[in-house]
């Protein structure tokens, strides 16, 4: 039996402050109808997709901005959203930002990531484990990156889920920067890793990362599917948002490091790849046979704190 997956990356442009929820579901429906139309079981929307990038201002009171995040999902503004993909029969992965209230009273922020099946069942639900940024106002930069301050970092670390017939992992913006999310989903024997992203074109600490925002974003996820033999799809919201701009090269690599899909416009744009989840096996029954050739015991520093 093959096991192939028509994977859909839905790009989107800028979502500006005064943009509401249902005007971008609106546009998430659009995107999933034309993903559909290309065959597509499976449709991967950006970090924090149904708001503005909010962490690029810091307020005093973090209450104020308890409205970018979502209290439940599905909720009443994405119901349509599930309600589509549900009637298309196409799955979907979705981010965005979540408040919770704990048992004991606390509340909590995370930057997560929810992956539906095509008969709109919950797999799962992802926290962001590597937050950038900083967590106090920082005055002299252009535009601010607070998400250390908007969002606790995961307890729960990388985990992988049995759905689409395959093994699939998930990770969020920074989280595609470090060999070791792949590493740690590859371990679990992760066939296809699902990635939103915003990544501002200017880096403030380093203004001279600034021209090669594209070619690191193109070179972690390429890196991490060969070593890895997994597929990756890494999808942007990019373009002009509230003045600031960002990176768009929404992707999609096979387990052999090659690009198969690349959006070629900084707005809402569908990306479309058919992925053979057995083509995986080449790379991790031979070169990266992690049982075989892989020395742990030589490893340890590499967890150390
Ligand atoms: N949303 C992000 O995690 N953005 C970071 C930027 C701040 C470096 C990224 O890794 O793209």
């Amino acid at each position: 039996m093959t096991r192939i997956v028509t994977v859909a990356g839905a790009q989107l442009g800028p979502v500006q402050l005064a943009d509401d929820r249902d005007s971008v579901v609106e546009r998430m429906i659009v995107l999933l109808q034309e993903a559909a139309s290309q065959g597509a079981d499976l449709v991967v929307f950006p970090e924090l997709a149904l708001t503005t990038f909010f962490p690029r201002w810091f307020v005093d009171d973090i209450a104020t901005t308890d409205h970018f995040y979502e209290r439940s999902m599905p909720n009443a503004a994405t119901q349509p959203l599930f309600d589509e993909a549900r009637h298309l029969e196409i799955g979907f992965c979705l981010g965005y930002a979540l408040l919770e209230d704990a048992p004991d009273g606390t509340q909590h922020r995370w930057n997560v990531q929810t992956l539906v099946e095509r008969d709109g069942s919950i797999v799962g639900t992802f926290k962001k484990v590597h937050i950038p940024g900083h967590e106090t106002n920082e005055p002299d930069r252009p535009f601010q990156h607070a998400e250390r301050y908007y969002f606790e970092p995961s307890p729960d670390g990388f985990g992988v889920w049995d759905a689409f017939g395959g093994r699939v992992g998930m990770m969020i913006c920074n989280d595609r920067r470090w060999p070791e999310s792949y590493r740690l989903m590859g371990l679990q024997g992760v066939e296809l890793i699902l990635c939103g992203y915003n990544t501002p074109l200017h880096y403030a600490p380093d203004p001279s990362q600034d021209p090669l925002q594209g070619f690191h974003n193109g070179l972690v996820m390429s890196a991490g599917a060969y070593q890895n033999g997994t597929f990756v799809v890494g999808v942007a919201k990019g373009g002009l948002e509230e003045g600031v701009d960002s990176l768009a090269d929404s992707s999609i690599f096979a387990p052999s490091g090659e690009l198969l899909a690349k959006a070629e416009t900084n707005d809402d744009e569908v990306i479309v790849a058919e992925c053979d989840l057995d083509w995986c096996k080449q790379y991790t029954g031979t070169l990266f046979d992690f049982a075989k050739y892989r020395r742990p015991e030589l490893y340890g520093p590499i967890a150390q704190p």
